[in-house]
């Protein structure tokens, strides 16, 4: 059976990784199916995907998050929709992993996701190491 990752990072908070998104969602597709294939579009801006309503959009977000088996989330640029997503899939019983990229933060990482057992952290530096974590994790 095919496993579903949602994967969630920045849009309204801000696109300025996008780059380190579109490589994560690529290396992600190498071992399960990613729902979420808009996250690492580039042409997504902060205001992107107009055509679908807000209603819209967290109703299929939270129907995504349910038929997923893990949640990955990139956490470095604060969002307020991937904190969310953190607690809604933490009260669902979902697998979650978090990515903080250590070179490109402008602060501390909140402490609901930095001292919170139940989501697996992963400080990075680069991608390899986002790599060879998600070889370990998903083999
Ligand atoms: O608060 P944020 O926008 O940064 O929240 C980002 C998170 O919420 C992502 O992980 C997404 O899964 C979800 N999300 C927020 N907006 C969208 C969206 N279109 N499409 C899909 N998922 C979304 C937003 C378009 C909008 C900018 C007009």
């Amino acid at each position: 059976m095919t496993m579903n990752v949602y994967f969630g990072a920045s849009i309204r908070g801000g696109r300025d990784h996008v780059s380190v998104y579109t490589s994560i969602q690529k290396l992600l597709a190498c071992y399960r199916h990613v729902l979420t294939e808009h996250i690492g579009d580039s042409s997504l801006t902060s205001y992107g995907e107009c055509d679908k309503s807000d209603i819209a959009i967290f109703k299929r977000d939270v129907a995504w998050i349910d038929m997923s088996d893990i949640v990955v989330l990139e956490v470095t640029n604060p969002s307020l929709g991937v904190g969310w997503e953190a607690a809604y899939a933490q009260l669902q019983g979902k697998k979650i992993v978090c990515l903080f990229n250590q070179h490109l933060a402008k602060g501390k990482l909140s402490a609901m996701i930095a001292g919170n057992e139940g989501v697996n952290l992963l400080r990075y530096q680069d991608i390899q190491e986002v790599a060879a974590f998600f070889n370990l994790s998903f083999r």
